[in-house]
């Protein structure tokens, strides 16, 4: 029942999201990094593209909070075709200092084991296009 109302959620977040062009979420079972579609960036909960995936295509900031995953990505995927600028903080409007600028193709697997301890579970903003 529980799983029902999971995948019932999941599909719903999809729907809405699809519309807006912003994030969605997968099923932490499919977790991959092959799971992230041409065209967007993907952050997932965990080391080595594990757990919840959340995606965004849009350009401009965003704030991963919107979506319920602010401060808890540890690997990323950008497949956007674009460098795109992540931000430790967030303003309210923007994202602010410190930033990684993440080329296109980029798949850092633990961004505390590559950045430094302080992008553990620390993400907060996602700029498509923003370096
Ligand atoms: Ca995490």
């Amino acid at each position: 029942m529980q799983k029902i109302s999971r995948r019932l959620l999941s599909v719903l977040a999809m729907t809405s999201l699809a519309v807006s062009g912003a994030a969605a979420i997968a099923s932490p079972a499919s977790a991959a990094q092959s799971d992230c579609p041409s065209g967007y960036i993907c952050f997932w909960r965990d080391i080595n593209f594990n757990n919840s995936r959340y995606q965004f295509r849009d350009r401009g900031w965003q704030f991963l909070g919107w979506y319920g995953a602010n401060d808890a990505a540890d690997s990323v995927y950008n497949r956007t075709g674009m460098n795109v600028r992540l931000s430790l903080n967030w303003s309210g409007s923007a994202g602010t200092s410190p930033f990684i600028c993440l080329q296109n193709g980029a798949a850092p697997n633990d961004l505390g084991a590559i950045y430094g301890q302080s992008w553990h579970d620390s993400v907060s903003g996602v700029n498509i296009g923003g370096c």
